[in-house]
């Protein structure tokens, strides 16, 4: 450790010498995730779900993306080779974007040479509707040229963000340049228009710096890294133009109140804040910049402690698609919008490469599997925009939305989830996620072949084969779950009712494993050598719930979480309605996994009383019923009803008439 401190110093010093302080390219981040490409997902949970996406969803999204709306028209249009006017709205193209970048994962994790024919068609058009000067946005071409790079909101720098990120999977996925070179052009023309010296650029959906990150490690064009930097300097100092899209000149409402590594809280559009956090994190590990480290850290505890909802969704408030004041998370109004789940993994994961700990993760898991899931339907064809912890029945998931960035995110998520599960560095690797999947990494000289083998999130037993091609001294570092020792979540915003210690155990070869407790891990310092088994037992209790008393929406109510998962009441399971049963404080549960509910679900039972009123709304009933409960991200697959997630347990926040 102590090296690597010297070490960083010494490169610090000569590149400051050299005038390339900001750009200190000795990373910051404690390991490197093992990406998506080197590991193979044979889970029984997620790789259906991939596979759904690869072989539903995305023709969900090539049909509305294509036929079913004009934006694949709008690029042949720009082009000149069709005749006609720009259709829909002026972040459309990034929904091209985002498709394309979800087919290159896809495609990636198992080949389709349809998908690959398509992106190739896809890409054609998009080439051809590029301006010699490397422009490229459908919206301004076909309306009106001189009002390019005008105005700060019209998101010509968020599409532009996504066509990076599509061009930089594609690349990796195929090794295909073109969309690549359009890109680097793009870029380019960026590059040529702002930046130190140049015009003032204050992104107005953030986005573009993530993706100029990625572009700068696909390159190593350090200009890029430069200019994601500028961008976040931009912030905070009153230099956005423009804005006539919305109303909202409230500079809290697109992270513009301070500079960046000033933040202290969470403010505005909760899409715009992940991604700008995210970027700020992607541009420390190579800056090195602890301004931002702090900055993000600060910013995550408030997100955390004040204003995440339960299922790792955030953003409470449709007014703003964002953040409204601390604890206000209304269940039944709540946004939570699919896309700022996305988000929070994003952002989630880079700050669990920044910081080596393992609460990033657990935030991560909790947004993944419970906030981001719902956004896809179990047939894949149909999406959730928000997703509330309450409904009277008024919410139905749908197959596509006007403003349509929701379906090709939560696709891109899930068929990129090889990224989040393994990471390492050179002398040691990480699990983070229990999917059971292979990979492989090098430490040292040897190679060493992991497989992972679960049932999880059903079951907390996660076995990991190690197999080096040489016996070799590492450390495995797995991550324990915040929500296996006492935690549902880092902070104090939730908490377990009468959790009792569980055994949380590790063996390795059958026998105990001896290991060291560091940011969250159980760290296995071992001569591995082939055949030897790790096992991961972790406590699958339903465990219930309750909020800080500050979130007035969910006082006196308790939810269900079982593992990671976070469960919900939905009417159809319980005789028509969910919202009218009373949850005492001593209920007790079962679990039982239902193979042919739901695509096959862990359900979760206990006795309550459930309360009716007479027809005549003269006289209600309490009866006792069996109530089943199941995971959050399976609700509105069979229609349109009631669900709860909170459930009350005082008679006054039961709900009988709506
Ligand atoms: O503005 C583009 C996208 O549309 C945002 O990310 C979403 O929140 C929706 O407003
Ligand atoms: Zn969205």
């Amino acid at each position: 450790m102590k090296n690597k401190i010297y070490y960083r110093l010494i490169i610090s010093v000569i590149l400051l010498s050299s005038g390339h302080f900001s750009y200190a390219q000795v990373p910051l981040r404690q390991f490197e995730p093992i990406g998506f490409a080197q590991v193979q997902i044979d889970d029984s949970f997620w790789k259906p779900k991939i596979d759904k996406v690869a072989t539903v969803t995305l023709q969900a999204c090539i049909n509305y993306t294509e036929y079913k709306t004009p934006r694949i028209r709008n690029f042949e249009i720009a082009a000149g080779k069709r005749k006609g006017k720009f259709e829909g709205i002026f972040y459309d193209d990034s929904d091209v974007y985002k498709a394309l970048e979800a087919i290159s994962y896809s495609i990636k994790n198992h080949h389709d040479s349809l998908l690959e024919q398509k992106a190739d068609e896809w890409i054609d058009k998009i080439a051809a509707a590029q301006l010699k000067d490397g422009y490229i946005n459908t919206y301004f071409t076909l309306n009106g040229l001189d009002k390019r790079w005008t105005d700060m909101s019209m998101h010509e720098d968020y599409n532009g963000g996504h066509l990076i990120e599509a061009a930089v999977a594609y690349y990796n996925a195929t090794g295909k340049r073109k969309l690549l070179d359009v890109t680097i052009r793009f870029a380019d023309h960026f590059d040529s228009l702002f930046g130190p010296g140049k015009r003032h650029w204050v992104t107005g959906h953030e986005e573009l710096e993530l993706a100029l990150v990625k572009l700068y490690k696909t390159t190593n064009d350090s200009r890029y890294l430069k200019l994601a930097n500028w961008l976040l300097e931009e912030r905070g100092h009153g230099y956005a133009y423009g804005y006539t899209w919305t109303d909202w000149k409230d500079t809290a409402y697109a992270q513009d109140k301070t500079p960046v590594r000033d933040t202290k809280e969470i403010t505005g559009h909760a899409v715009r804040a992940m991604y700008l956090y995210t970027g700020a994190a992607d541009v420390a590990s190579f800056t090195n910049d602890d301004g931002y480290v702090n900055a993000m850290k600060t910013v995550w505890d408030d997100v955390v402690n004040r204003n995440m909802y339960l299922t790792g969704g955030i953003g409470s408030s449709g007014n703003n698609e964002g953040f409204s004041v601390d604890y206000d998370l209304p269940n039944e109004q709540a946004y939570c919008e699919t896309c700022a789940s996305v988000g929070m993994v994003l952002w989630n994961q880079r700050m669990n490469l920044l910081t080596g700990e393992s609460k990033y993760i657990d935030v991560l898991e909790r947004s993944l599997y419970n906030g981001a899931l719902d956004g896809l339907s179990l047939s894949g064809d149909h999406f959730f925009y928000g997703n509330p912890l309450a409904s009277t029945g008024k919410n139905a998931r749908r197959e596509w939305f006007g403003t349509a960035c929701c379906p090709a995110n939560i696709a891109r998520l899930v068929a990129s989830l090889g990224n989040y599960i393994y990471a390492k560095n050179d002398t040691a690797i990480w699990v983070n996620l229990f999917v059971g999947s292979k990979t492989s990494a090098k430490i040292g000289r040897s190679t060493i072949n992991v497989e992972q083998q679960t049932n999880y999130p059903w079951d907390g037993n996660i076995k990991i084969h190690m197999d080096p091609d040489k016996k070799t001294k590492f450390a495995l570092h797995v991550r324990i779950p915040g929500w296996a020792s006492g935690k549902p979540v880092p902070g104090d915003l939730y908490h377990f009712i009468n959790y009792s210690d569980k055994k949380i155990s590790l063996y390795i070869n059958g026998k105990e494993a001896p290991y060291t407790n560091d940011k969250g891990y159980a760290i296995i310092n071992h001569e591995w050598k082939k055949g030897d088994i790790v096992e991961l037992n972790l406590p699958m209790d339903v465990e219930k719930i309750a909020a800080k008393e500050t979130v007035t929406a969910d006082s006196g109510r308790i939810a269900l979480q079982r593992g990671p998962l976070v469960y919900c009441v939905e009417g159809v399971d319980n005789n028509g309605h969910a919202l009218n049963i009373l949850l005492p404080d001593n209920a007790t549960f079962t679990s039982s996994f239902e193979k042919d509910l739901l695509n096959g679900v862990t359900v979760i039972k206990t006795e309550a009383p459930v309360i009716t009123v007479s027809n005549d709304g003269l006289s209600v009933t309490t009866t006792n019923k069996t109530i089943t409960a199941i995971p959050y991200y399976a609700w509105c697959n069979r229609g349109s009803n009631d669900m709860e997630v909170w459930l009350p347990t005082k008679i006054k926040n039961v709900r009988l008439n709506y």
